[in-house]
């Protein structure tokens, strides 16, 4: 018999682990005379037919740091796999030799530490550049009690990760930015376990993003690993808001995971003596309803109150706020006022170590600055940031603009895609749906109205994410307006979609002046809320090498021209109701190649890397105090 296990043939690359198994066990002579060059040609060529049948990542439980948990944060053994051989190799069996003849050319003995959480690319030189397979391996002791449940809970994988416990692969996930987790109550050894993890952040043609994008990929485990204990039922997940357009009435749920469904659940707010209690039905679930006299979340009072969730078998705390926003005519209202956002763009990055963010302390460093540019909204660009981020923005009174990594050329027609968009959303969702401070789903950016199954696919996504949580603005971006005689032409289909029209453009710099700032006009499909999620240009801090009116020399000049213009132009912009320029600092983008001015960086930043404040940064500023939302 040629096959001496089924091979579950699916639609993925990690096929290349069945394969291989097969090809191992059944084609072991016709091996011994091909080259391991020749066996990753074979199993990458299979691995574009077809997938293995991969065990999904569990959607992850909420409010982890409420958790009884035990951090595996730290160092981990890694083995670099820049042609992914070490899948053929099978390197979670952690084979060893056993007779004097054998020998096994891998280990995680003797190899390189890397630190988790963080990128993989800036700790080590050979991995500047990788975008491919890092193995990471950790050990860990842990004694169960009995009827107890432990999870395996993942932050962040970037981006597609295999994970082992104990040699047996518990599960894969894909995308870069959101958590999962695997239960491994059963699969727990008494005594030593080892976790390996296979993290890939190779660009895939159907991943989200797709192989195109103006970041740098870092790959790796770049956010916490944590173990979580609970008992046999616990509170899995939660939705405590206030209803949409009320100011004191909450309606939400608690869903229980467990044996023990039906539970006696209490919700206590002390400082406002809420008491509310329900039971949860068999499905695990309750309607959560009582109204109170909240004081209401602002960027000028960010008000969080300590919420108790209990059942009876678990308690978790949560610093909730409640707030409203809401789209009233065609501005933007939050608690029953017009507001106008003033927000800035920002990625996960901290330029000063040139390095993705993934810590509170690098959240402070990135929302300081945006709070003293005078902002009241981050717009946590391209992808879901970490939770670190939410969480500090939230408290500091920044509202957040949520987003998926729904970016540019996604081949929306390929079978699949649409399924990986619609997980990514629930996985934002279900981290952030408790805190208040996010008050935008952004479903997608400067997609393209050419690209097959566009619409159907993001009208989709969008009835999906009104589902999931109608209580906040959805938007989506574009930027394939028409811009001619000083005239927008606003016109995407997809705004009919969305609460809030989303436009970035690029005036002053891609796409020169047509008039004057003063006198452009506009012309939109729809009446909705306007803002202009992204504008601006490049400039070198201190840059004065050449005439200060040419775009070629990336002078601070030339940016501070661009702001002082588009400061000018809103002026014209009907329905504006927030803006946010284009990006609060400097960031690594290898397409960014001008020697002189950019040497793998966005010069874009209202601040350089290393936080020097650029000439554009003023009239940034300067437009933000002159609004005032009182
Ligand atoms: C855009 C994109 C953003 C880019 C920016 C730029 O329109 O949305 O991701 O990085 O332009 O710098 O060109």
């Amino acid at each position: 018999m040629l096959l001496s296990k089924p091979i579950a043939i699916v639609t993925h690359s990690r096929s290349i682990i069945t394969i291989s198994n097969f090809i191992h066990s059944n084609f072991y002579p016709l091996k011994r005379f091909l080259q391991p060059s020749s066996f990753i040609k074979l199993f990458l060529f299979f691995g574009c037919l077809c997938h293995v049948n991969a065990i999904v990542a569990q959607s992850a439980m909420i409010n982890v740091s409420s958790r009884h948990t035990t951090n595996l944060n730290g160092q981990w053994k890694a083995i670099l796999d820049p042609t992914g051989i070490g899948t053929w190799r099978q390197i979670w069996k952690e084979a060893k030799p056993v007779k004097k003849t054998d020998f096994v050319e891998y280990s995680f003995e003797g190899g390189p530490l890397l630190h988790v959480p963080a990128d993989f690319n800036t700790q080590l030189p050979e991995l500047t550049y990788m975008e491919g397979t890092v193995w990471y391996k950790k050990t860990f002791n842990y004694t169960l009690p009995k009827g107890k449940r432990l999870f395996l809970h993942f932050g962040a994988i970037n981006y597609v990760a295999d994970v082992y416990l104990n040699g047996n692969l518990l599960g894969s996930h894909e995308g870069g930015f959101t958590p999962f987790q695997f239960e491994i109550t059963t699969a727990l050894r008494e005594g030593e376990n080892t976790i390996i993890v296979r993290a890939n952040n190779q660009r895939l043609k159907d991943g989200l993003p797709g192989t195109g994008y103006d970041w740098f990929n870092y790959g790796g485990i770049t956010r916490d690993v944590n173990l979580i204990e609970t008992d046999h039922s616990f509170i899995e997940d939660y939705f405590i808001q206030l209803k949409k357009h009320s100011s004191t009435e909450v309606l939400g749920w608690v869903k229980l995971n467990g044996t023990k469904p039906s539970q006696q659940i209490q919700v206590n707010i002390p400082e406002l003596k809420v008491n509310y209690k329900t039971t949860s039905n068999a499905e695990g679930k309750a309607e959560i309803k009582f109204s109170s006299k909240f004081k209401l979340w602002s960027p000028e009072k960010p008000v969080l109150y300590k919420v108790h969730i209990q059942c009876e078998t678990d308690t978790v705390v949560d610093d909730i706020g409640f707030r409203n926003i809401e789209v009233k005519g065609n501005k933007i209202v939050l608690n029953g006022k017009p507001i106008f956002l003033k927000g800035v763009n920002i990625h996960e990055e901290n330029p000063i170590r040139a390095a993705k963010a993934f810590s509170e302390s690098d959240a402070l460093v990135l929302l300081t600055w945006a709070k003293e540019l005078g902002c009241n909204l981050v717009r946590l660009a391209h992808y879901p940031h970490n939770e670190y981020m939410v969480k500090l923005a939230e408290k500091m009174g920044l509202m957040v603009w949520d987003e998926l990594p729904v970016y540019q050329h996604i081949e929306f027609a390929t079978p699949g895609v649409a399924d990986k968009m619609n997980l990514m959303l629930r996985e934002m969702i279900r981290r952030d749906r408790n805190r208040c401070g996010v008050v935008i789903w952004s479903l997608s950016n400067e997609t393209y109205s050419f690209t097959p199954n566009r619409d159907k696919a993001l009208v989709e996504l969008s009835k999906q994410c009104k589902q999931l949580d109608s209580t906040r603005l959805t938007t989506m971006v574009i930027n394939n307006q028409g811009y001619t005689n000083n005239t927008f032409n606003v016109t995407d289909t997809l705004y009919r979609y969305v609460d809030v029209l989303s436009l970035n453009e690029y005036i002053g710099w891609y796409v020169p002046w047509q008039g004057k700032p003063q006198d452009a006009k506009w012309k939109f499909v729809c009446d909705k809320p306007v803002i202009i999620s992204e504008f601006g240009g490049e400039a070198l801090y201190g840059s004065n090498y050449g005439p200060k009116d040419e775009a070629a020399y990336w002078s601070e000049e030339y940016q501070e021209q661009i702001y002082k213009d588009q400061t000018t132009m809103f002026r014209t912009t009907p329905n504006l109701s927030g803006v946010c320029p284009w990006i609060l600092f400097d960031y690594r983008s290898l397409g960014r190649m001008h020697p002189l001015y950019q040497n793998g960086w966005n010069r874009k930043g209202l601040l350089s890397d290393r936080g020097e404040k650029k000439k554009a940064w003023y009239i940034m500023k300067k437009y933000y105090d002159s609004i005032s939302n009182e």
